[in-house]
């Protein structure tokens, strides 16, 4: 089984992730993950951290001359804010933190909408930090590498994986519904906010510098669009093994993310059956069709052939810089929450991590699929299956 894991505090010396059950074969590019990795780092209303980082993928295993191994491929990121906070952040005791409470470098003031306060009555931790360095979306650069290194896999299967931005705050791009996928790609990737809608993004950008001046935050929707799906990733047979569910599960377990919908399946709750699904078309180039594609490419928990549309609603950020009232957790007394340096928007670097945490499931199920410990082992399948498709 494809899978990953991830490891490193936001401010600690790096970032890794682990993906295992990469089949053999597969020609990787590690600049194409940094070419992710500074997608991700880009767009309106990132903070200073953005400016001190430059996140590049050192390769520790798995890739030997240009193809994977098969074996365990091992991605590291440096932290190179990592410099200023060795004290802080130091694995082993450090004399300015040996007063127990250390009061001014203790954070002790959770964020409402943070994993700050859970986070420590869980653990049993008295210092805010030691939940916030790992809850923070610092994390979602290994997400990125790995989802980078998993859109390699995808490629040679002719399957493209899109993230773009639909809404920040109150402004909501035009609909893209009458754009091929690539042409909403290279608008948005144009756009300073990921917005493939040129007029949206200036004003997008207006309300992040407005939430700004205020010391507030803004979140947003983004979408993701995957191209070249094979019908039958996915299955109907047992719950876990449903790709919608996969996807969603996935999507979900991204920082602030809040809400997923498959195609336009909000609007389509509210309407006739006959209003919504996809009526079936056959023609002899095409095989089967869809004449419409609200389901969002996916019936039954499996891929229908059509292009995969899931969007993702992200929270605003937590760290407000004008503070809501909290509750210091040692004495109880009210007060105004920490401030961690951050940003007043994320969600176009959000559009890319979608984006990624996408592709590596779309991969996990293609692999399960074509299953093979060599990527042409796994293409000979798959194009098996293609013929045994266009012959029904
Ligand atoms: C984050 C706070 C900020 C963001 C960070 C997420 O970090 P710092 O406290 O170091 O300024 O920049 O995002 C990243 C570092 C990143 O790479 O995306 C948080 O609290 O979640």
């Amino acid at each position: 089984m494809l899978r990953y894991l991830t490891a490193g505090e936001s401010h600690g010396p790096a970032l890794l992730t682990v993906v295992e059950g990469m089949p053999s074969g597969v020609p990787v590019d590690p600049a194409a993950i940094d070419a992710d990795l500074a997608r991700r780092q880009s767009g309106y209303g990132r903070g200073g951290r953005m400016k001190i980082e430059k996140d590049q993928v050192r390769v520790l295993s798995g890739i030997r001359h240009g193809q994977t191994l098969g074996s365990p491929v091992a991605l590291l990121v440096e932290n190179r804010d990592w410099v200023n906070w060795t004290e802080v952040m130091s694995p082993t005791p450090v004399a300015a933190y040996s007063d127990v409470r250390a009061p001014q470098k203790v954070r002790t003031r959770p964020r409402p909408g943070h994993a700050d306060l859970v986070g420590a009555l869980k653990y049993g931790h008295d210092d805010l930090r030691n939940v916030l360095e790992r809850a923070s979306a610092r994390e979602t650069t290994m997400r990125v590498a790995a989802g980078a290194l998993a859109k390699q896999l995808l490629a040679p299967f002719g399957i493209t994986v899109i993230g773009h931005v639909l809404s920040i705050g109150d402004v909501t791009a035009a609909p893209t519904s009458d754009l091929a996928p690539g042409q909403v790609r290279d608008l948005a990737e144009a756009s300073e906010v990921r917005c493939a809608d040129a007029e949206a993004s200036l004003k997008m950008m207006a309300a992040i510098d407005s939430a700004k001046r205020d010391g507030d935050s803004l979140g947003g929707v983004v979408e993701v669009i995957a191209t070249g799906l094979p019908p039958g990733l996915g299955s109907h047979v047992h719950f876990d093994r449903k790709l919608d569910g996969a996807l969603g599960a996935a999507l979900l377990s991204i920082q602030a993310a809040k809400g997923v919908e498959f195609g336009s399946a909000f609007e389509n709750a509210g309407k006739r059956g006959s209003e919504v699904h996809d009526e079936i078309g056959w023609s002899p180039e095409r095989g089967y069709f869809r004449h419409s594609n609200r389901a969002g490419g996916l019936e039954g928990g499996m891929t229908t052939g059509m292009d995969l549309t899931v969007r993702v609603a992200f929270k605003p950020i937590a760290t407000l810089y004008k503070p809501l009232r909290t509750v210091e957790i040692d004495t109880h007394a009210e007060g105004q929450a920490d401030i961690e340096r951050s940003d007043a928007c994320a969600i176009p670097a959000a559009a890319v991590i979608a984006e990624c945490v996408a592709a590596f499931e779309l991969a996990r199920f293609l692999a399960e699929k074509f299953g093979g410990d060599t990527l042409s082992e796994m293409l000979t399948n798959c194009e098996a299956y293609r013929r045994q498709v266009a012959e029904r």
